[in-house]
């Protein structure tokens, strides 16, 4: 990417108040956790609807539980990056912020965001088979697998989004709310393949929002994005934020 690439975005931010932004699991690739897709995807090694469908965990709940537990090692040990940094950083900066994610790693509260909304769910997080409670476990390894519910002792499943599984109503319509009510959406280190999240940066630029789309790789949202920032999340943004606080101080 080029330095002057930014300067744009610079300028569209002089007039925008209302900035939005959407991440996937590229923004935590620079902190050590492994994306979905491409050449080191976490989908290389296992088949996605082995693990990841409410199918996979009624057929072998052991083994779905035994690859979340190994990835609570990997986000366990895992620190935020200047990526995550920086978006905990822009919701001071522009007077409206949210931020959406469709990362369960939990890292952009680590770095500081408040409350963004957290479509796929959050792997600390455990939900009860029987009694649909929510708790937060943040054990790493599990003591035993499957994990079960200390008050029922009914089994527990991670407290996330499968494949063919609905996202909850009210986190859904607010990101959609969010995405609508925003003038610059930026889309960072997402394939953009998996609906309803990848609708989203659609809905903000149906409703007149401009799209920055930050990714090393072209992905179906590129075509129609406004821009694109060909980088890593981690260099990208920080350069980005740079930037603005330099304006701001010419
Ligand atoms: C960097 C970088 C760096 C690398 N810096 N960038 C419309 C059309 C077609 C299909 C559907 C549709 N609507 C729904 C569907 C079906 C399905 C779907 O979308 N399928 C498609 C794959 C075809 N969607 C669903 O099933 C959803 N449910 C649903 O719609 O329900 C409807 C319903 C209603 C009522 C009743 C019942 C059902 C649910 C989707 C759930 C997704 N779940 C997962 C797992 C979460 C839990 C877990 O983590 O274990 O979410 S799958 C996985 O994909 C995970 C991710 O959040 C999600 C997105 O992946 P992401 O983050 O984009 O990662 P990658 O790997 O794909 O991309 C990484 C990117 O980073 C790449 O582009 C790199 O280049 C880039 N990168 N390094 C910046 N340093």
């Amino acid at each position: 990417m080029v330095e002057n690439e930014l300067d744009p975005i610079l300028a569209l931010l002089d007039r925008t108040t209302r900035v939005a932004v959407l991440t996937g699991s590229g923004i935590s690739a620079e902190s050590g956790i492994p994306t979905f897709r491409g050449e080191h995807g976490l989908w290389k090694q296992f088949r996605a609807e082995e693990l990841a469908t409410p199918e996979a965990f009624e057929r072998d709940p052991g083994l779905v539980w035994e690859w979340y537990d190994w990835r609570r090692g990997i986000i366990g040990r895992a620190e935020p990056n200047d990526g995550h940094r920086t978006i905990a950083a822009w919701q001071d900066t522009f007077s409206s912020f949210s931020l959406i994610t469709q990362n369960i790693d939990g890292l952009h509260q680590r770095a500081g965001s408040r409350g963004p909304i957290e479509l796929h769910g959050n792997i600390w997080k455990m939900r009860c088979l029987r009694e649909g409670t929510v708790t937060e476990c943040r054990d790493v390894p599990l003591p035993s697998l499957p994990p079960r519910c200390p008050t029922c002792g009914a089994m527990l499943r991670p407290h996330v989004v499968w494949f063919g599984e609905a996202l909850d109503q009210d986190v859904l319509e607010g990101a959609f709310h969010r995405a609508a009510a925003c003038d610059l959406m930026f889309v960072v280190g997402t394939s953009a393949l998996v609906h309803p999240a990848a609708s989203l940066p659609l809905a903000a630029a149906q409703a007149g929002a401009k799209i920055v789309e930050v990714n090393p790789d072209p992905t179906p949202l590129s075509r129609s994005a406004d821009f694109v920032l060909r980088g890593k999340a981690g260099q990208t943004l920080p350069l980005l934020q740079r930037k603005i606080i330099d304006k701001w101080k010419s």
